[in-house]
């Protein structure tokens, strides 16, 4: 074994986005492009010798090439250990609860989340921190910097390791040890619920149905669910994780996930259905006849949590993305917690949970998660629910109808217009920002615009600010237009429009259709059709 340096160039559109570095498998796969991002961690994060990594992925296409090539460089630069999941198995809140257990220095966490994986779709890698959450804004802009000075890289010459057998190795002067990646983020688990009452749920006829969508959140979910509470064998379905997710598109919203819909809203619809992204920290809760959006699932889990024995003490507080509704917050309201709103990316809510400020978090985008790990995190979601469920006896339908005579409803829709030319879609939004000074006042078809504002967020614990987080319209009466430009595609530019309007009488609406005069307005402000070309977005969740 020896190390060899190899010269090498900073590569163009090395920057990491709303959560990590996400490009075209291809494009990963060309010689010495994922070795230069990894170096430029390493050099970005003041070096990696004697320190403790641990490293996993969503086992999706490269998942192994990749892990061979990450471990060879972590030993060629001198780390003390990496941890690694077995076959390169970690889903992305596993890792971060493994890091946090270890007391490990960082993780490398390989996943393109949500999107498709395979030779021509996406892939993905980001660095995640010693308390388990992914790299702030700070150190993602240093690994940039690194890219773009690198030189060269440093990588160990030697075989490949294999990562099927648990177990402890050494691949030069650092040891590599093989865990299973399921085992402590389930004993985590069963601290945070009530098993026994799920379990006694589950043993009382009470059926569920949980789609893996053919990622990593399988294995985990078979354990947990199926063997250590007692669901019947098969009610996790594509449980196998696969390089390719089957073909599909691991995104557990009513569009990539219609086959739970169809189920769930069939006639012998189970109880509960629950669906998990590629790398296992999404979410979507539907119960029989009933689907939660992502944001009111937050408000949800807020305002019941203390029925969980982990949360049995109160919340600290709680956080969402801006674009995320305003349910929690009237949940806050409520209940007298502190409320934040972060920009976009679980980055966002680290010092909150770190600094005891916010226990629970979440996004309109399907990620729920809390305190117990630095990560939003689906498969606690689901057991956060069915917690609840089991506590109160009531059905899905039940606790939502509840909640919105209680707090009220926001009905909520997220558009996106996907694949769009790249300078249409900066223009437009560039365009709206220019405008956002004289909107006040402005009206459509009875809707008044009160505030306008391109958001930005200062850090309440480390004082950073970030700029430019989406274009915030709100109108009078309490509804809200958000705009913003995504930062995880691989293919021209995807715009999100976030939509929502609050109710505070009327709970049986179709949200498209409580929505349309915002949808008109936003139409008549940013003028997407007919800067797009397109009809309607592509994606309606
Ligand atoms: C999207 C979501 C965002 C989420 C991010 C990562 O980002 O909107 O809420 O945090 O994906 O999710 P963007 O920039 O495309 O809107 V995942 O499950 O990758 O880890
Ligand atoms: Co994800």
């Amino acid at each position: 074994t020896e190390i060899t340096r190899i010269a090498t160039q900073p590569i163009a559109g090395q920057k990491p986005g709303t959560s990590g570095l996400r490009k075209k498998t291809r494009v990963f796969m060309q010689a010495g492009y994922l070795e230069n991002f990894v170096q430029a961690i390493w050099d970005g994060i003041g070096g990696i010798r004697g320190r403790v990594l641990v490293v996993g992925g969503d086992g999706r296409f490269f998942n192994d090439r990749a892990i061979q090539t990450i471990l060879k460089m972590a030993a060629a630069s001198g780390a003390a250990k990496v941890i690694v999941g077995q076959n390169g198995f970690l889903s992305t809140p596993a890792a971060s609860n493994l890091i946090r257990v270890r007391g490990a220095d960082g993780g490398v966490i390989l996943s393109a989340s949500h999107n498709p994986g395979g030779p021509d779709e996406d892939f993905g890698i980001k660095y995640n921190m010693a308390n388990g959450g992914p790299a702030p804004e700070s150190v993602t802009a240093a690994i940039f910097a690194a890219t773009e000075a690198i030189g060269h890289y440093d990588i160990l010459e030697a075989g490949d390791l294999d990562l099927s057998a648990i177990g402890t190795s050494r691949l030069g002067a650092m040891e590599v040890e093989i865990v299973d990646p399921v085992t402590d983020y389930a004993t985590l688990m069963e601290k945070l619920f009530d098993f026994p009452a799920i379990k006694a749920l589950l043993a009382g006829g009470f059926r569920l149905r949980f789609d893996a969508m053919h990622a990593i959140t399988g294995p985990y979910a078979v354990e947990i669910l199926e063997r250590r509470l007692g669901a019947a064998p098969g009610s996790v379905v594509n449980a196998v994780p696969s390089p390719d997710f089957g073909g599909g598109h691991p995104d557990p919203n009513p569009v990539w996930a219609k086959p739970l819909m169809d189920e769930m809203y069939g006639e012998s619809a189970p109880d509960f259905g629950a669906a998990s992204d590629g790398d296992g920290d999404r979410n979507m809760i539907v119960g029989r006849g009933a689907y939660v959006t992502p944001s009111d699932s937050l408000a949800v889990l807020a305002a019941n949590a203390h029925l969980a024995p982990g949360y049995a003490g109160g919340l600290k507080g709680v956080a969402r993305s801006m674009p995320t509704s305003g349910a929690v917050d009237r949940v806050a309201a409520g209940m007298g917690l502190p409320c934040f709103a972060t920009p976009t990316g679980w980055k966002f809510f680290g010092n909150l949970l770190d600094a005891g400020m916010a226990t629970l978090c979440g996004e309109e985008s399907a990620g729920t998660g809390s305190d117990h790990v630095r990560e939003k995190d689906g498969l606690w979601a689901v057991l956060l629910w069915l917690n609840i469920l089991a506590v109160t006896g009531k059905s899905v339908a039940q606790v939502m109808e509840d909640h919105w005579a209680e707090f009220g409803r926001t009905y909520y829709s997220r558009h996106d217009y996907e694949a769009i030319d790249s300078e249409t879609a900066n223009r437009l939004v560039d365009d709206l920002r220019a405008e956002l000074g004289g909107l006040m006042g402005w009206t459509h078809e009875g809707l008044v615009i009160e505030e306008a504002e391109d958001f930005a967020y200062t850090d309440p614990v480390d004082g950073s600010v970030s700029a430019h987080q989406g274009l915030q319209i709100r109108f009078r009466g309490g509804a809200r237009v958000v705009l913003r430009l995504s930062g995880t595609g691989t293919e021209g530019a995807t715009l999100r429009v976030y939509l929502e309007r609050f109710d505070d009488n009327d709970f049986g609406q179709d949200p498209q259709a409580a929505l349309a005069p915002v949808i008109a307005a936003t139409e008549a402000l940013a003028g997407i059709g007919k800067r797009t070309g397109r009809s309607g977005p592509d994606v309606i969740t």
